[in-house]
């Protein structure tokens, strides 16, 4: 076991941004290179909740907007022990999409402000990196059709991406915006540089919480 902690990273961005796709390539860079590292993924759709929300998303199921926010919420708390017992063994661990499309993705419906959809995740293990893959709607929408989930359409993505916006100036975070309209290698380089500095400061410093 490594007796230096594993760093939490996030990768975050609008639908088809390629945030799977460079996690993957993440993960596997890390562990070629001798770096223990996992992927996680929210929402994980294999726990009850996650089933939950799954069948939302996939339109089976109506739930009202706020029960859905804490839902997506409670996703990333009940995988909060497995996560933290990780990176205490010295593991990175690698997240597609976390607390910040929680409150992008709300907040962008009618009635609700940034900060009500913040609280709910007030205090989950603070990212010691968090990767923005920048790339218009327009470009994301060429990567393929928007398919038949709940918020694919190009409007609601515009919204979405104008909530990160808000989210990144928030300085209590350690937000990197990466060009993710560059091929699908030269985006993994960006991504791996930011990574390993991140992973070097992150041994040093105690896992801290979101928003507090
Ligand atoms: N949601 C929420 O409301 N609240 C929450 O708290 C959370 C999420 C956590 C499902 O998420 C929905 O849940 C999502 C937000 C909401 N709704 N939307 N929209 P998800 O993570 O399960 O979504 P997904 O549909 O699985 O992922 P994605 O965003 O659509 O895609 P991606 O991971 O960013 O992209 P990708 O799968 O890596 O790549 C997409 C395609 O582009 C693929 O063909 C790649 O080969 C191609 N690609 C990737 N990179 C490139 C580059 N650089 N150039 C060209 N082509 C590329």
């Amino acid at each position: 076991m490594s007796c230096h902690r594993g760093a939490l990273i996030v990768l975050e961005g609008v639908d088809k941004a390629g945030k799977t796709t460079q996690c993957k390539k993440l993960v596997a860079a890390l562990q070629h290179s001798g770096r223990p590292a996992e992927v996680m993924r929210f929402p994980d759709r294999t726990t009850s909740i996650g089933l939950l929300i799954n069948s939302y998303l996939q339109k089976d199921r109506e739930l009202e907007d706020h029960a859905i926010h804490l839902l997506f919420s409670a996703n990333r708390w009940e995988l909060v022990p497995s996560m933290k017992k990780k990176i205490e063994q010295g593991v990175t661990v690698v997240v597609d999409r976390y607390a910040f499309s929680g409150a992008a993705f709300t907040s962008a419906k009618q009635g609700f402000c940034l900060d009500w959809c913040k609280t709910p995740d007030v205090g989950l293990p603070k990212p010691d990196l968090v990767m923005f893959l920048k790339v218009s709607p327009a470009e994301a929408a060429l990567r393929g059709q928007f398919g038949e989930e709940r918020y694919e359409t190009s409007v609601f993505q515009k919204t979405v991406q104008q909530r990160f916006e808000q989210l990144m100036k928030d300085p209590s975070v350690n937000w990197k915006v990466i060009d993710a309209s560059k091929q699908i290698q030269d985006v993994h380089e960006d991504i791996i540089g930011h990574s390993l500095s991140a992973i070097t400061t992150a041994q040093s410093q105690p896992i801290g919480e979101l928003w507090k």
